[in-house]
């Protein structure tokens, strides 16, 4: 299935030619195989309907392919719970009954079958990243071969379009497998797990409302009450609050653009493509401080064409995510609570500042009542055409959250 973007080279002598024309053809995409071997999907389709404790991981190929529906379909029969990728918080509806978490943050040892669509086993190409080991069937089925391929093997496969191989599946399931004893206490024991996330996440949304610095927990919450229906959102910011967002397949749901990776620097970039890919939506930069001074010049970008890109800065001075690891890490950093190069204040950054300067207007957010407010704004600057930056000044949390030290030039720790 083909996929974007995509990468136009030209060699220097053709940059150099003159009179030249060149003619790029509209075409439909390529016709894809849709009968998948029906063998293999009865293994499936029996694995998945008999197994004692399932799972599904969600990947891309499901988006990619236009299969949520699909998805969904299988998801419901079966009472199969799901689990997205890497904080790949866009794969699945996160307010659906079937959503159980991201795989990273949860077990991958008590399941007998487990489902990847789309979605590779090994993405750290490390031992440590084995995972299901327990499991008797792992199933993979994806129409991207980089996905499918060069990880652990399957017991189950079909490389081919998603939708297809979805279809097929879910023409399989006959109205009476859901009388199912077993499948009933699946899809029981889903709901109960999921309202008890969705109350849980209500009770934090409270707990956090007074605290002062704003909590970054409340700020996500805020963020997922005040924006647009719709949002795309453009996510640089690894340890804030994703999973709070309204994500889902729905066309008023949010969608989520980040990398597959954890490497910094896409995030203004990465807004103004969205932005660009995507006219008629509301794009939301959510990107921490650190984050953004790897790309900040975006910011002249998003003005030069009236993109109108709403950032919000999670500021709290830190990269915390570097913090967290070392303490996590353990030793010196530690023992003595003095973490290197992580402390971005002294002088701290003006983003309100450092936006006006390339024409974008903004607002420093610093009391957790004020929030609500300005969030309305920036969706109402964002409606009415135009870029907008909250510089959202929020708390640290985690190991080491009270330090603010950092080594003076030249001296020792
Ligand atoms: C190109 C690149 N350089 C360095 C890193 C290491 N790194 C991971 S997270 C992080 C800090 C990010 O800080 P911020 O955006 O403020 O978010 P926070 O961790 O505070 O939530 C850094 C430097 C990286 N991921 N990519």
């Amino acid at each position: 299935m083909p996929t974007g973007p995509v990468y136009v080279a030209y060699s220097s002598a053709a940059l150099d030619a003159t009179g030249v024309e060149g003619t790029i053809q509209a075409a439909r995409p390529l016709e894809m195989a849709q009968t998948p071997n029906g063998a293999t999907l009865e293994k499936i389709h029996d694995a998945l309907l008999n197994a004692e404790n399932p799972l599904v991981v969600a990947g891309a190929d499901i988006r990619a392919a236009g299969a949520q529906n699909e998805m969904l379909e299988l998801a419901e029969n079966y009472a199969l719970p799901v689990a997205v990728a890497f904080y790949d918080y866009g794969g699945f509806p996160l307010a659906h009954p079937n959503y159980v978490g991201m795989l990273d943050g949860m077990s991958d040892k008590e399941y007998d079958v487990v489902c990847c669509i789309g979605y590779r086993q090994n993405t750290r190409a490390s031992q440590e990243d084995e995972k299901f080991t327990e499991a008797d069937t792992v199933i993979g089925i994806g129409q991207d071969p980089a996905m499918m391929g060069n990880t652990y093997a399957l017991d189950l496969d079909i490389l081919g379009d998603v939708k297809h191989t979805l279809k097929a599946l879910n023409a399989m399931w006959k109205p009476d497998h859901a009388n199912l004893a077993h499948i009933q206490k699946r899809k029981m024991a889903l709901a109960a797990q999921s309202e008890e996330r969705a109350a849980k996440q209500a009770e934090n949304a409270i707990k956090y409302a007074k605290d002062n610095p704003i909590h970054p927990l409340y700020l996500g919450h805020a963020m997922a009450r005040n924006l647009a229906d719709n949002t795309m959102l453009v996510s640089e910011n690894f340890r804030a609050a994703d999973h709070l967002m309204p994500f889902g397949y729905g066309d008023n749901d949010w969608s989520l653009v980040r990398t597959a990776g954890g490497s910094l620097g896409y995030g203004l970039g990465g807004a103004v493509g969205a932005q660009l890919a995507a006219a008629d939506r509301p794009v939301v930069l959510s990107i921490g401080d650190g984050g953004v001074m790897y790309s900040s010049a975006g910011f002249w970008t998003m003005a030069r064409y009236s993109l109108p890109i709403l950032t919000v800065v999670w500021n709290n001075m830190n990269y915390q995510t570097v913090r967290t690891n070392f303490a996590a890490w353990g030793g010196n950093m530690q023992d003595q609570n003095k973490y290197p190069e992580t402390f971005l204040g002294d002088p701290a950054i003006d983003f309100v500042m450092l936006a006006k300067s390339q024409g974008i207007e903004g607002e420093h957010v610093n009391e957790p009542g004020e929030l609500d407010a300005a969030l309305k704004r920036g969706a109402a600057a964002q409606a009415a055409g135009e870029p907008y930056l909250l510089d959202v000044h929020i708390t640290n949390v985690g190991a080491g959250a009270d330090s603010n030290w950092y080594r003076a030039f030249g001296s020792q720790i």
